[in-house]
């Protein structure tokens, strides 16, 4: 069995892009060598809340939970609980270079968009690099916008093990067919988000069916009126189909070729959203009444993570020359 890894932030509510371009493969994908994570350090990179990282650590941790990972199977904990992921970023910052880091395009659009471009920022990727590398990962499921991130913690990690010797493993990223990017449904040019704020254009995982109608209904299309699944040519429409074609595993241009009008394409993607969304946000309602079991439950987590991380961290740290303690 392939060793997991993916991480999630705590900022902001979950959308259908986190569920259908990440969340799903980690249930599909979890094991008892899986580990999913609450990345609240990658929160702090942008202004934040202190009272809404918190509270958002703990409601992640539920949603994922909801979502169906099954704490008796796979690894969940939150990512400061284990200092190991902050001490081996730190030593990784000391092999990547500026310009690696000034080139990812998730740092160029994020620090476009505040007035103040903070360290944590620019350096968010080794973090991510530090996460992976602690468990000795070999595939890391996650959506579209992450793969610029994952090939530069593949750089690194060949980079470290060629100069300090063999220490980390080199991953590789598992992003799904369709539905790896979903777009905001009122800008079918951008991806949707947790941060940027649109929130007719957001489906959020709790929306109740009548909201999630109400959005998909005014879901952005064109005039053309046929539909046909070309994500460049019909950005809105081939979104919808490839949210439908990824509820239902199946192909969106075998979907495409069941509808005649976008009116019958949205009420079925509404529908089956619908669907997919009542039983995660009942059981989230459900785990939201007695968080102190969560808690417990992420306590179990991070000292079963602290267990790997800690040796991991002394390897590279040895490999670089630091002395034992
Ligand atoms: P942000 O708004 O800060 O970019 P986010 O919504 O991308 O946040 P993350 O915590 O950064 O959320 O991502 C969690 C996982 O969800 C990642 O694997 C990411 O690739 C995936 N993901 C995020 N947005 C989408 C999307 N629109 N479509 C598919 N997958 C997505
Ligand atoms: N950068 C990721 C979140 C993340 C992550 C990770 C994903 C942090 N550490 C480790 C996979 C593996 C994002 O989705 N924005």
């Amino acid at each position: 069995m392939a060793r997991i890894f993916s991480g999630i932030q705590p900022s902001g509510q979950l959308h259908i892009g986190n569920y259908l371009g990440a969340l799903r493969n980690w249930v599909r994908e979890q094991n008892d060598d899986a580990l999913y994570c609450v990345v609240d350090l990658h929160a702090l990179t942008e202004d934040v809340d202190p009272a809404e990282v918190r509270r958002g650590s703990l409601e992640l941790a539920v949603g994922l939970l909801a979502v169906g990972l099954d704490p008796e199977v796979c690894t969940i904990f939150v990512q400061s609980h284990v200092p190991e992921h902050a001490r081996l970023s730190w030593l990784l910052e000391c092999t990547v270079t500026y310009g690696e880091l000034t080139r990812m395009t998730q740092f160029k659009d994020k620090s476009k968009r505040g007035d103040v471009v903070r360290g944590g920022l620019l350096t968010y990727p080794v973090l991510m690099a530090a996460d992976i590398f602690l468990y000795n990962t070999e595939v890391v499921p996650v959506g579209d916008d992450q793969r610029q991130h994952m090939e530069l913690t593949r750089v690194l990690a060949e980079r470290f093990n060629n100069r300090f010797g063999e220490t980390f493993v080199v991953p590789e990223a598992m992003v799904p067919t369709f539905a790896a990017r979903v777009m905001d449904l009122q800008d079918p040019t951008r991806k949707m988000s947790k941060s940027e704020l649109s929130p007719q254009g957001t489906v959020n995982m709790y929306d109740d069916a009548d909201t999630v109608a109400r959005k998909v209904r005014r879901a952005v299309t064109d005039t053309d009126g046929e539909v046909r699944w070309d994500r460049e040519g019909k950005p809105g429409v081939a979104n919808l189909l490839e949210i439908l074609a990824a509820l239902g595993d199946e192909d969106p241009k075998a979907v495409a070729e069941r509808y005649e009008t976008y009116g019958a394409l949205k009420d079925d993607v509404a529908g089956a959203l619908i669907e997919a969304l009542a039983p995660i946000r009942a059981r989230r309602d459900e785990l939201l009444e007695d968080p102190a079991v969560v808690r417990a439950l992420l306590a179990r987590g991070a000292d079963r993570a602290g267990e790997m991380a800690s040796v991991t961290y002394a390897r590279a740290a040895a490999a670089m020359g630091l002395l034992a303690p």
